[in-house]
């Protein structure tokens, strides 16, 4: 099970719809900021204290929790803007026991050692509470990985490690029942104390058990807080605005693409996997809007040879309604063979045919001067249709290139219509649905 430590997102240069599983150089760039803790319906069970025991007041039945359990419905995408908003541990504690202090005694109680026991008791209990009900309502307002949109399932998964959220979520529930299982004891024991310095120390006792045991755990709440900042700062894609997402093997020149025709400003180096992460961004043509997105590139190999950057660009073509841009660099320049394009690109054409697609063939400027030979080539078993891919590309894809400009414009028109083609797409399927 991998740490998401490297995971976060790089707090400078790119917007918030990026995000990174790595920064270009490879380090990770973690800053925290503390958090309040806005919880609008917390649910928890209320305890009395009456002849040094403790009595559950409020009992969630099973019957109602199952119902609620089964009204969840699968998610549609937006669920990470939805997230509860975590404290950091410290403040967690820190707010418990300057709460939990001021907690007095009920009034009336005239014998001082039935006071004392009677505050103590209180308190405990109170600071159980404070630490409790927060930890419960995070524990039951992360959603459930599998009721997400496939995609976010996938984009946890990718960007946090394979069981990583369940492991944390598991793990602030395990603690908050530590949390409320002493506190319920100590407040129990110091009920039941004979006279006043006992239950003084009672309390004291079980306000230092319930710390000690909060600050060996409380690193799980500040993991928490970590995922829900990194799942908050995922991209967000709307499912009825059409999409194009830009595709192709690493260094081929997509984020300069999505540069010039949209709002996105992604890193551009003339390195492959510059793009660690999925970035949106808008398109206007003629006042409609649509979105964008770059991706990591493909490399020519099997699936499960992948790492997680691959694994997010298959993640969006198997999971969002997209077209296709897909580029070719047939000019030597980006680091992988024409013929080697021309594998991954058969096998994602094949694979993701249903997909709107159109293909453009990049750095047209460096093709008129520097015709490539690659003595790394394989021999490939219908070299003509390779050579005429090396030459021109796909059928019907357009030269164009960003330094020159040069077929930017007609790029541009066929966006356009590759996009509107798409929204009626989007159309015909709500229709469908309607009907
Ligand atoms: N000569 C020339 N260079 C280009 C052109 N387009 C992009 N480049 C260069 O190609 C290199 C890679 O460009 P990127 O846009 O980062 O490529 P990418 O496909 O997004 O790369 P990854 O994110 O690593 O997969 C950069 O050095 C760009 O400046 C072009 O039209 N002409
Ligand atoms: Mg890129």
């Amino acid at each position: 099970m991998k740490a998401p430590s490297s995971l976060f997102l790089k707090g400078h240069v790119l917007p918030s719809s990026i995000f990174l599983l790595r920064n270009s150089k490879g380090t990770p760039n973690v800053k925290m900021h503390p958090i309040w803790c806005l919880c609008k319906a917390i649910q928890t069970n209320s305890y009395e204290i009456s002849n040094g025991s403790y009595h559950p007041t409020v009992q969630q039945t099973t019957e109602k929790k199952t119902m609620e359990k089964l009204s969840r419905k699968v998610e549609s995408i937006g669920a990470f803007q939805k997230l509860p908003i975590v404290m950091p541990s410290i403040d967690i504690i820190g707010s418990a026991l300057r709460k939990a202090r001021k907690v007095s005694p009920t009034k009336g109680i005239a014998n001082i050692a039935k006071r004392e026991k009677n505050k103590g008791a209180k308190q405990l209990d109170a600071l159980m509470k404070e630490i409790a009900v927060p930890l419960r309502t995070y524990v039951e307002n992360f959603p459930n990985k599998m009721h997400l949109h496939p995609y976010e399932r996938s984009l946890i998964e990718l960007t946090l490690g394979d069981g990583y959220y369940e492991m944390v979520l598991r793990k602030v529930d395990s603690l908050r029942k530590r949390v409320v299982s002493v506190g319920k004891e100590h407040a129990s024991l110091c009920a039941k104390s004979s006279s006043k310095r006992e239950a003084e120390e009672r309390l004291n006792e079980g306000l230092k058990k319930i710390e000690e045991i909060f600050a060996q755990e409380r690193k799980v709440v500040d993991d928490l807080l970590g995922i829900a900042k990194t799942l908050r700062a995922m991209p967000v894609i709307n499912l009825e605005t059409p999409t194009l997402c830009l595709v192709g093997a690493p260094n081929v020149g997509k984020s300069s693409l999505v540069h010039v025709l949209s709002t996105g400003k992604p890193e551009i180096c003339n390195y492959p996997f510059t793009t660690r992460g999925i970035l949106m961004g808008h398109i206007i043509l003629n006042f409609q809007k649509f979105q964008v997105t770059d991706t990591p590139g493909l490399l020519r190999r099997h699936d499960e040879d992948r790492n997680n950057l691959e694994k997010l660009t298959l993640a969006v073509l198997s999971h969002l309604p997209t077209a296709v841009l897909y580029v070719h660099d047939l000019s030597g320049e980006c680091g992988t063979s024409p013929s080697d394009q021309f594998s991954i690109y058969k096998e994602l054409r094949e694979r993701f045919n249903g997909h709107l697609w159109l293909d453009v063939v990049s750095k047209s400027d460096l093709l008129k001067t520097s015709p490539v030979v690659y003595a790394t080539d394989e021999p490939h078993p219908s070299q003509l249709e390779l050579e005429k891919y090396r030459k021109s590309g796909p059928n019907g894809a357009i030269n164009v290139s960003v330094k020159t400009q040069g077929g930017l414009h007609e790029l541009k028109q066929r966006v356009h219509e590759l996009l509107n083609l798409q929204m009626a797409k989007i159309n015909d399927i709500s229709n469908n649905q309607e009907k």
